[in-house]
């Protein structure tokens, strides 16, 4: 493989700190430094796949625990051509949400467990780098109420939380913790440096494996 390929690069965090605003800015930074970026988000609503998963969200649809838990995972893999073959042409990936999101809403769930949860995932392109933006839940509930999509309710929300440290103990995948209290400027300001510096040292390594 040529070297420098692009950076695959997650935001994940809980509800209202800013992971899609955050994904946005640094994309547009990016190409504004002349760099190659794209943003891709999970779930993709756009698919067949991402319809079915829509339709659950909004809660117009039911489905057992461990089939939407697959249509999360099979919606990340059907875009694995895709993102392999942009990284490897040296676009960077600013991805909202990813296999962490995945593992920590379902294993919220009662019977759910981490290590079932994150079997399907194995093997996805592993992350160059997965920035975790903290919020308080003051600060959350300072941001404004939740949404009606399924899962946006506080109980839920600690749950998945606390999937996530445990998550985040995982030394095998490269975690930053970022402190997402402040304002939009000076997180993005903290990201972009961040990303930047992953992006040289990802530049000339083979794309990992998750979970592998
Ligand atoms: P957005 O509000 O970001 O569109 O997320 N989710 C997400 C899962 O349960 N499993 C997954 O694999 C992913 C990627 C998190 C919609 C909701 O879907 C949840 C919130």
């Amino acid at each position: 493989m040529a070297c420098r390929r692009g950076a695959l690069i997650v935001l994940e965090g809980v509800d209202r700190a800013g992971k899609t605003t955050q994904c946005k800015k640094l994309v547009q930074a990016l190409q504004q430094c002349g760099q190659r970026a794209e943003m891709l988000r999970f779930p993709d609503r756009n698919t067949e796949i991402g319809q079915l998963i829509n339709s659950y969200l909004e809660k117009k649809s039911n489905l057992e625990d461990h089939t939407i838990h697959l249509l999360f995972s099979a919606n990340r893999w059907e875009q694995v051509p895709l993102i392999k073959e942009k990284l490897e042409q040296g676009v960077h990936l600013i991805v909202d949400r990813y296999a962490f999101s995945g593992v920590a809403f379902s294993s919220a769930k009662p019977g759910m467990s981490v290590d079932w949860c994150k079997f399907p995932d194995v093997g996805l392109p592993k992350p160059d780098l997965v920035l975790f933006l903290q919020l308080s839940p003051t600060e959350a509930a300072r941001r404004g109420q939740f949404g009606v999509e399924r899962y946006e309710n506080t109980d839920f929300q600690k749950a998945v939380e606390a999937r996530f440290q445990q998550l985040m103990m995982d030394r095998s995948v490269n975690w930053e913790v970022i402190d997402a209290c402040r304002s939009v400027e000076d997180l993005h300001k903290e990201i972009k440096s961040r990303s930047k510096a992953t992006m040289d040292t990802a530049a000339c390594q083979p794309i990992g494996e998750l979970w592998k």
